[in-house]
């Protein structure tokens, strides 16, 4: 059964079908009001049939089913007697804008000189179902809007196939027509057949007819936005060997985000399915951290949004007071002074640390010295 605009001249869609039960071999009708466009019987199962075009200069789409060898055209006319292209299923394939065959493992095309189909393409894999040899799927998943097909091995292995042939005619996807999008759907819950577009590809090949699709909810542009989530500050002074307490920096109207200059041992883990950023880990390093994050994919009218946030990491084990420290450690006298040093201690390196191990600004302390 093959549903599509295959007659251009006759109002909407046509359905191509043949028939198992005789006498009824096949028939092209009008799908929105079942009026028969023409038909044949046959003497029993007319086993498959297809609706493809195959060669411009007939206008809209071949037709010939397995009943006999004749080629019709749409309106009931045999356009090759004793002549049809390979049977099963349509497909496209090549650049141009006409239908190529596909059938069992086989992709062909016809050549109107010389009335037969040429092979374009031998595939690796098995069909299905016996000799009917359908493809597991085939229809416009990856990629332009070429059609791909899925065999499989017969065991565990499925293969896909897409063409490799350039084309010179860019489109939507496929997919982007509805009545193609359900095509792949409903061929595949019974025999499969052919996914078609509901337009006749060719006869639009000037201009390809506007996806007739609406989207739901607010699509304006906005400007990309960072917004801070869960317990943890996005700004934290920890002792080296602790862990940070997580937190999360959801995404807005970008596609992601990039992460600068985080400490060593903490990581900002993208999530795809909430678009955010999960801060998280125990730092490996002391100091100063002042990490960004800027999004990206942003509309390009509001550009992208940047957002900061700092780790400050003691070191409680940093050395105060190196046993052959001679860095002028001194004593000092007045109770004020005592007192003030207390709070100070050097290290060999010439820095000042307070007595929780923090980095004190030495040009504040000049001259204040500790004797042990
Ligand atoms: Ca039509
Ligand atoms: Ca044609
Ligand atoms: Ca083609
Ligand atoms: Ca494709």
């Amino acid at each position: 059964m093959h549903l599509s605009d295959l007659d251009p001249d006759n109002p909407g869609l046509e359905v191509w079908q043949v028939h198992e039960e005789k006498p009824y071999g096949y028939d092209l009708h009008d799908a929105r009001t079942g009026k028969l466009l023409f038909s044949e019987t046959s003497s029993g199962d007319n086993g498959r049939g297809v609706a493809g075009d195959v060669d411009s200069l007939n206008r809209g789409h071949e037709l010939w089913s397995a009943a006999n060898w004749n080629t019709y055209t749409v309106k009931g006319k045999i356009w090759k007697a004793d002549k049809r292209p390979a049977y099963n299923f349509r497909i496209y394939w090549d650049g141009d804008l006409l239908d190529e065959l596909l059938d069992n493992t086989t992709i062909s095309k016809w050549d109107n000189a010389k009335q037969q189909s040429n092979t374009l393409f031998q595939m690796q894999g098995k069909s299905c179902n016996s000799t009917k040899a359908t493809p597991n799927f085939s229809g416009d998943i990856l990629g332009d809007w070429r059609e791909e097909v899925i065999l499989h091995d017969g065991a565990s292995k499925l293969y896909i196939y897409t063409t490799t042939i350039p084309t010179e005619y860019r489109m939507y996807t496929l997919a982007h027509d509805p009545i193609y999008r359900l095509g792949m759907s409903w061929q595949n819950t019974a025999y499969n057949q052919p996914p078609h577009l509901g337009f006749w590809l060719y006869g639009n090949k000037d201009k390809f007819p506007t996806p007739d699709i609406t989207l739901v909810g607010d699509h304006t542009p906005k400007p990309a936005a960072i917004i801070k989530q869960g317990a943890g500050s996005s700004s934290q002074a920890i002792a080296l060997g602790d862990s940070i307490i997580p937190f999360t920096f959801a995404i807005q109207n970008a596609d992601g985000a990039t992460v600068e200059n985080l400490p060593a041992g903490v990581t900002a883990k993208w999530n795809a399915q909430t678009n955010s950023l999960y801060f998280s880990g125990s730092p490996a390093v002391s100091g100063e951290y002042t990490y960004t994050i800027t999004t990206k994919g942003g509309d390009a009218e509001f550009g992208e949004a940047t957002r900061s946030g700092k780790f400050t990491i003691t070191d409680t084990n940093a050395p105060i007071i190196p046993a052959d420290s001679t860095n002028g450690i001194a004593d000092s006298t007045t109770t004020s002074l005592k007192s003030h040093v207390q709070r100070m201690l050097m290290n060999g390196s010439g820095r000042i640390y307070d007595l929780r191990g923090r980095l004190v600004k030495q040009r504040k302390h000049r001259g204040v010295y500790l004797t042990r």
